[in-house]
């Protein structure tokens, strides 16, 4: 069975990956995730889509990992099962992916919706990393990226007691772009993908590296490779057509180029 649904063409330019583990809440078992990142590193390749959505359902994005799958593994099962690979994909995927979250998003799901770069959240989402009520701790980047997030203090409590938050708290805790009724979050994670689908490829790519590298560097390096970055869109056809199309005063068409 196919744990992942996936429609290449959702809207212009835009792919739409669902999560599809319905009765188990999407929780992320070694195939789904494997699943997961094989379609990530397809549509990276895919010249026809420039903007990811990942999705759940209205229930679940993902209620974490599968912990039935889980529960028996030694530390030394874990280490050689190394899932770590198979989670690196999301963070190495090029083009920006916009979560697009309704119901639970816990543990693993919460670090899943984190390792995004955008996150869309239905008024019914709910936060969480309640892996220590399992007597274990987060283990693919939710002690590092919430607490980017969202502060020090709030990370530290929402980790040491499990407990969840509402998408409004989210929103106000800086962890989620925008929050929508239920009918909307994917209509509005759409819109998002459009819009940014329609900017240069080239850029969007060397922008989301280039913030992502705030996470991982002291100031100094990343604006040197801001800099860098920013020298490379002159590179490309695409910078071209965009600053020429402001001066004719008409809308760029850009090719990824
Ligand atoms: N794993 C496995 N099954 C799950 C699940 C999970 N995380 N969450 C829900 N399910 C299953 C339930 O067992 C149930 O299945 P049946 O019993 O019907 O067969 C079905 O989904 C429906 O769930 P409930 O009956 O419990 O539904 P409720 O509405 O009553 O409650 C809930 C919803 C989300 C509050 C509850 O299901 C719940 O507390 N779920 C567990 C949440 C949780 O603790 N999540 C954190 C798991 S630990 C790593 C990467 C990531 C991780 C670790 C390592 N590496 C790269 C190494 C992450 C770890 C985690 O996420």
């Amino acid at each position: 069975m196919e744990l992942i649904k996936v429609i290449e063409q959702h809207a212009p330019f835009v792919a739409l990956i669902q999560l599809n583990r319905p009765k188990e809440l999407n929780a992320i078992n070694r195939q789904l995730m494997e699943e997961l990142r094989d379609t990530l590193l397809h549509l990276d390749k895919n010249d026809n889509v420039r903007v990811i959505i990942l999705t759940g359902n209205d229930q679940a994005f993902a209620a974490g990992a599968d912990i039935k799958q889980m529960a028996d593994k030694s530390a030394i099962d874990m280490v050689m099962v190394d899932q770590f690979s198979t989670w690196d994909q999301i963070r190495k995927t090029k083009k920006p992916i916009i979560a697009a979250v309704s119901g639970f998003a816990l543990g693993g799901g919460c670090e899943l919706a984190m390792t995004c770069d955008m996150i869309i959240a239905s008024e019914t989402a709910k936060f969480g990393q309640p892996e220590i009520k399992l007597g274990t701790i987060p283990g693919a980047g939710g002690t590092q990226r919430l607490t980017k997030a969202i502060g020090k203090v709030k990370a530290m409590e929402l980790i040491l007691t499990g407990r969840f938050i509402s998408a409004e708290e989210a929103l106000s805790d800086g962890l989620v772009n925008k929050v929508v009724p239920i009918e909307m979050y994917l209509f509005e994670a759409t819109q998002l993908a459009k819009e940014i689908a329609q900017m240069s490829p080239v850029a969007v790519q060397l922008a989301k590296e280039a913030v992502n590298r705030s996470f991982e560097t002291v100031l100094d390096e990343g604006l040197a490779f801001e800099r860098k970055n920013f020298y490379l869109t002159f590179a490309s056809e695409d910078q071209k057509e965009g600053m020429k199309a402001f001066i004719e005063k008409r809308k760029p068409e850009y090719k990824g180029k």
